[in-house]
């Protein structure tokens, strides 16, 4: 059935595919007009295969249905779908490889809370397995604005929860098992014999997947498989609202874990994920582990999986990100790539075989085993460390500076902001870049400053425009950038760092050891003051 339509304005993918309200998304021919882009600016869906689930938010099982009645329409040839329309990304971007599928459709909004006044969230991966490019999610943007019809099949909802094959309008459904194939591919990684004796030995952890996808996975994998205690998993269940959480798991969201990681009966280690399991937070008794810090750890241990014995061939980590793990690989004498801000940078690198690990400040981090980030995977390499080392986390993240040095680091949300005040605090540190290097702030001499641009070492695209950043003499850093993700007006996030070389100063408190480079972000942008807001929002 071909239906008339119009084109939708802002149908923008940002930072990891279109984000908008949930609400915004049911309206009529929201969803259609983008899946029908995506299906025209890739060449056509027919005789394609597509891989489809999402993170179980309000709307999910709606979309689903009709994403399925319009690759059928479109001449699909096949759609490997989740059971109950539920994928984690990571997992989304396992199939689209295992099966050699052209392409998946993943609905999340990720971390962005979910519900009828929540956000829904739509991204393509490629045949890859990756986020799509961003000439790629340009074109699809360009035909959103083009658009004039849709097709979609005239048939009866498809039963989603029975597994097994499925036809319609002679495309082949076939409902997997969200988590089975996601699960073979960790016990290939990871040496599952001996975390399941080190949970044998009483080893204690709490992973809370705060109602959202990870649920199924994590119990499955850390209960089911590596004999974790019962309970260990924790809002296990996918809920369409995620119970009212806020499934972004950093402290402030996450505070519930937090608080039992610091209480005097702490478990040994613990984890949450984000509402479509590529993300994740790493806690130990009494330590919270910085994501930065966390992708340099893995870095340096890697090596201790089975997965990665034979060594890492580079690593690469998003501007932002701290330059921990740049440290680490210089001492392991492999590549560190910096690139903007998303996973879809580090695609080609992967592709490429330049790379292994990758990772962001934003608690995401990742392997060549797929082409996301991946909360789990993170989690389980903890894990398979722990159980190598057999030291707590504490005592390894102490080791850790103590032989590298710390990166202080911490970012600053100032959130949902009047989209011009935000972009006139961006504007107006722009137009000083040029003006600064010499300039002493806060007693620090200022090296360089610039507005981040990237070129991709393989295909040569240049992005531009990635991050405003401000480089000190002895290392110290500030960036500013605003958010790609959000669906009410403008984020600004504000990045900081500072290194210490050691063997004095390393157990500082965070925002302390980061005051000077606060107060030289607020000299030099005035956020505070432009926006009028007291503080940011969110620190983590
Ligand atoms: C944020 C993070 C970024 C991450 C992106 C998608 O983007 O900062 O590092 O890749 O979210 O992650 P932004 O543009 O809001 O800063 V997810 O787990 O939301 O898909
Ligand atoms: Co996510």
């Amino acid at each position: 059935m071909r239906v008339r339509t119009r084109p939708i304005e802002g149908q923008k993918p940002g930072t990891s595919g279109l984000r908008k309200k949930t609400k915004v998304f049911m309206s009529e021919s929201y969803l259609e007009n983008f899946v029908q882009s995506v299906f025209d600016a890739t060449g056509g869906a027919e005789g394609r295969t597509y891989v489809l689930g999402g993170d179980g938010r309000c709307f999910n099982d709606r979309a689903v249905q009709v994403i399925l009645k319009m690759a059928a329409a479109n001449g699909a040839r096949a759609v490997i779908v989740g059971q109950g329309g539920l994928l984690s990304t990571p997992a989304a971007s396992h199939l689209i490889r295992l099966n050699r599928a052209d392409g998946g459709i993943i609905l999340s909004a990720s971390h962005n809370p979910g519900g009828l006044e929540g956000d829904f969230g739509i991204k393509f991966n490629t045949a890859s397995g990756g986020p799509a490019s961003e000439a790629l999610t340009e074109a699809i943007f360009a035909r959103t604005k083009t658009i004039e019809a849709y097709l979609i099949a005239d048939e009866p909802d498809v039963e989603i929860d029975r597994i097994g094959r499925q036809q319609i309008g002679g495309m082949e459904i076939s409902v997997v098992d969200p988590v089975a194939d996601y699960a073979v591919l960790m016990e290939g990684l990871f040496d599952f014999p001996k975390i399941r004796a080190m949970f044998a030995g009483g080893f204690r952890m709490r992973f809370d997947a705060m109602c959202a996808v990870t649920g199924p996975y994590a119990r499955e994998i850390l209960e089911n498989r590596l004999g974790a205690a019962p309970g260990t998993v924790v809002n296990g269940t996918p809920l369409p609202d995620f119970g009212g959480m806020h499934p972004d798991p950093n402290p402030t969201w996450a505070h519930d874990l937090m608080d039992r990681m610091f209480a005097d009966d702490a478990p040994d280690f613990g984890a949450a994920s984000d509402g479509d399991g590529d993300r994740n937070m790493v806690v130990g008794s009494g330590i919270y582990v910085a994501p930065s810090d966390s992708l340099a750890v893995l870095v340096a241990n890697a090596h201790l999986a089975p997965g990665y014995r034979a060594g890492l061939k580079g690593v690469a980590r998003s501007m932002p990100t701290s330059a921990a793990a740049d440290r680490v690989a210089a001492a392991l004498g492999i590549a560190a790539h910096e690139t903007p801000t998303g996973w879809k940078f580090f695609g080609n690198l992967l592709d490429a075989g330049r790379v292994t690990l990758c990772g962001e400040e934003s608690f995401g981090a990742g392997s060549d085993h797929v082409r996301e980030k991946d909360g789990l995977w993170a989690v389980l390499l903890w894990l398979n460390i722990l159980a190598e080392r057999r030291e707590s986390v504490k005592e390894i993240m102490e080791s850790h500076w103590r032989r590298f040095g710390r990166n202080y680091y911490s970012r600053h949300d100032y959130e949902a902001l009047p989209a011009e005040v935000a972009a006139g605090v961006m504007d107006g540190l722009r137009a000083r870049l040029a003006g600064l290097p010499g300039c002493v702030v806060e007693g620090m001499t200022i090296a360089s400053a610039d507005d981040f641009a990237y070129a991709d070492p393989v295909d040569g695209s240049v992005s531009r425009g990635q991050g405003l950043r401000v480089v000190f003499a002895d290392g110290s850093r500030l960036v500013l950038r605003l958010s790609g993700t959000g669906t009410e007006g403008a984020t600004i996030r504000l990045y900081l760092e500072r290194y210490v070389a050691g063997p004095g100063g390393l157990d500082a408190e965070v925002q302390e050891a980061l005051a000077p480079v606060i107060r030289a972000a607020e000299t030099l942008a005035g956020i505070r003051t432009q926006t009028g807001r007291a503080g940011p929002d969110v620190v983590t």
